[in-house]
């Protein structure tokens, strides 16, 4: 089995920490992915983070979680309310998805209730801010472990 784990942000998600902090705290992106890859190097498992605006460039490396990842984390950000593209590329994979947002969007906006990750994901954490993360990390590892 692969010891890497695929963690992929959609659109707008490089401006975590740096506007909006009342709905998406104070931590950036950058000090989420360096969190997590202390984490699971202490666990034995390598991280690839992504982050792209572009929904192809997240389809792309999507394909290359399918070879290459053992699990993939994503917060397909807007894009989970919008992309069949994204949907019909998670199905390819025979890996754990676990779909993954800062804040919860059942509390939102009524277009934010709506997933097509969510259809295919193994399991939803969202609403814990920055720590989301770090508990969609956790789950993907005792899965892998389990
Ligand atoms: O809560 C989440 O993680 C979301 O995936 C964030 C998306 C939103 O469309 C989803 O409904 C829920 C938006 C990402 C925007 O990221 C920003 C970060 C900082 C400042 C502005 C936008």
């Amino acid at each position: 089995m692969s010891k890497t784990i695929y963690v992929l942000n959609g659109p707008n998600l490089n401006l975590l920490g740096l506007r909006e902090p009342e709905i998406y705290g104070h931590t950036t992106l950058n000090q989420i992915n360096e969190t997590l890859s202390g984490l699971a190097q202490a666990e034995g498992f390598d991280l690839v983070c992504f982050q792209s605006n572009h929904e192809g460039a997240l389809i792309d490396m999507i394909h290359e979680a399918r070879q290459k990842a053992s699990a993939l984390i994503l917060n397909p950000a807007g894009y989970g309310h919008t992309s069949v593209a994204l949907l019909d590329a998670l199905k390819t994979l025979a890996i754990p998805v676990i779909e993954c947002h800062v804040s919860n969007p059942a509390q939102r906006e009524s277009f934010r209730h709506m997933s097509y990750v969510s259809l295919v994901a193994k399991g939803v954490i969202a609403g814990f801010g920055p720590q989301s993360y770090i508990l969609a990390l956790t789950a993907a590892i005792d899965l892998l472990k389990s």
